[in-house]
């Protein structure tokens, strides 16, 4: 394998031909906003611009000194994925291995980051859909609070002004550079929300070159060299914009008086699965261990309360045939392996550059996806298989040596992570009703976990989707997954999408409760079983969703 997977692409050759990409035309797009200055000169520039912000920081830190900060203030590296589930090498559990089948993905690269860092085992998303997933995560708040229940909704218009993630870097002296799919692109951010960003925002260019022919939204599809040659795919072009941008930046970066915060999206492994041919060579198209077992997605007796309309990919029956879901199933893991690649490309680089010891490096995705678990192709569930992804964190001289926590923790919680991690000030905690404050977040820190990862403080994750005719939440709390339902009783006249009152399903009727100690796969609805206090798991979680606890 090892042997097959040294053969993957170097992507700066299949970059050479895209001129959009060309750092020619990024040192013009700079000298066109700037006068005549260069890269070296634009940043020379901006050093000394700083002069008022060292000031704001030495005032906020008190006896803090200039050259403290330079130790103090370390670079940030976001890096989130679309749809990817954490089956990553990592993240394999001998213990339970017919949860994701007993494939091992083939991810060096991240496994490699992981043993430097703490990798969340637990790690649970707010919504399972791109666009009100990243909102909950980038700006700290519960979906609830953003508004956003889809892909075409705007938190600054639904929701209120939130101050997200780049942005509070941005406003504490930061540099802030942004690539590929970080927010949800168009509507949902107003085409990646400008107001974070000190550099203009790097796209992800949209081709349909390799879309499948029939124009179906699902399939998978491998590309040759010498397709790629002729034009690489975008996540390859996303990570060499990376590489030239940290290496125009690192000789700034590493004085220590320009710190910066570069926020990287992939769009791979999402729809559609299409990567090098190279990297479906590591996954044998007859290995048994491709597909789980039949039952895993032979269990009609759970629908329709647990999960609503969020197929991608099905026939007209919603069933796909054996062999479909093999050639689909090892697809997505290629992409996976090839995604991997990519990352790894640019912490080599940053280890090149010599900005890797003074980097925190943050690893997640913006939501999990059933590849036909739970009879479901897609996301959108309140099951775990939409809703669990990697969180794995690097922060240097503290987590050199890699560790584990099995605590649940949400992805809301890694904004003020970051924020602590890099010795900011730390956010505000949101009081009940946030929406007119601009800076707070419903996150918890998890620097406590990270310092300590068998403190179990928390241990709750809520997770929510709507349905246009009310609000399914679910609970992660210990061993347990609960789902209730809420209907939709009154929405907000003036824009037709700000929910006002939602009325509970009674009497438990629409709840759901899965016990993961034996039912890791959600199959056995146990709720109506008296040896279950629902209710004292139910009151725990509320005090944690309303901030109480
Ligand atoms: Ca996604």
């Amino acid at each position: 394998m090892s042997t097959i997977y040294s053969i993957a692409p170097d992507i700066r050759d299949y970059a050479k031909p895209i001129s959009m990409y060309n750092i020619n035309d990024i040192l013009q797009k700079y000298q066109d906003k700037a006068g005549a200055l260069s890269w070296t000169n634009y940043f020379a520039a901006i050093l000394e611009t700083k002069t008022t912000r060292t000031s704001l920081k030495q005032t906020r830190n008190g006896v803090e000194t200039v050259s403290s900060n330079k130790q103090t203030m370390k670079n940030i590296l976001f890096i989130i994925i679309d749809d990817l589930r954490p089956q990553l090498g990592a993240y394999f559990d001998p213990e339970h291995p017919d949860y994701f089948s007993q494939l091992k993905i083939y991810t060096p690269n991240l496994d490699k980051l992981a043993s430097q860092s703490i990798v969340f085992k637990h790690t649970y998303v707010q919504y399972s859909l791109c666009g009100s997933s990243r909102t909950s995560l980038l700006t700290g708040r519960r979906p609830d609070v953003t508004r956003v229940f889809g892909n075409h909704w705007y938190w600054r218009d639904v929701g209120g002004n939130f101050t997200t993630l780049p942005q509070y870097f941005k406003d504490n002296g930061y540099l802030t550079i942004g690539l590929g799919k970080v927010f949800h692109p168009r509507a949902s951010s107003n085409n990646d929300d400008p107001p974070p960003w000190t550099e203009p925002y790097h796209q992800v260019p949209y081709t349909d070159k390799y879309f499948l022919s029939n124009g179906s939204i699902g399939g998978w599809n491998s590309v040759s060299q010498k397709d790629v040659e002729e034009l690489p795919l975008a996540d390859m072009m996303s990570t060499v914009t990376a590489k030239t941008t940290l290496s125009n930046i690192s000789k700034i970066a590493k004085t220590g008086e320009q710190p910066f915060f570069m926020a990287l999206g992939y769009n791979k492994p999402h729809l559609h699965f299409i990567c090098p041919e190279e990297y479906f060579y590591l996954y044998p198209l007859e290995d048994k261990d491709i597909c789980m077992a039949n039952e895993s997605w032979q269990k009609p007796n759970i629908r329709p309360q647990v999960w609503i309309d969020g197929l991608e990919m099905s026939d007209e029956k919603r069933f796909l045939p054996p062999d479909v879901l093999r050639k689909l199933r090892r697809a997505y893991f290629a992409c996976i392996s090839y995604m991997d690649h990519l990352v790894g490309e640019v912490l080599q680089h940053l280890n090149e550059l010599g900005l890797a010891d003074n980097m925190i490096v943050s690893f997640m995705a913006d939501h999990e996806y059933h590849l036909g678990e739970n009879e479901h192709w897609g996301k959108i569930t309140t099951f775990e298989f939409a809703n669990r992804v990697p969180l794995i964190i690097r922060i240097p001289g503290i987590t050199d040596s890699g560790m584990t926590s099995s605590s649940i923790v949400e992805s809301l919680d890694v904004f003020p992570t970051l924020v602590e991690a890099a010795g900011l000030d730390p956010v505000p905690n949101c009081p009940r009703n946030s929406f007119d404050i601009s800076l707070c977040v419903q996150g918890t820190s998890l620097m406590p976990l990270i310092i300590e990862p068998n403190n179990n403080s928390k241990d709750v994750a809520i997770s929510q989707i709507v349905d246009g005719r009310g609000m399914y939440y679910a609970i992660r709390k210990r061993v347990f997954r609960f789902v209730d339902y809420a209907y939709l009783k009154a929405i907000d006249a003036a824009d037709g999408k700000r929910i006002t009152s939602l009325e509970w399903c009674a009497n438990m009727k629409c709840a759901k409760l899965f016990d993961h100690r034996n039912d890791i796969l959600e199959q056995i609805n146990v709720v109506n079983e008296t040896s279950y206090n629902v209710n004292a798991l139910l009151v725990d979680s509320y005090l944690i969703y309303f901030g109480v606890a």
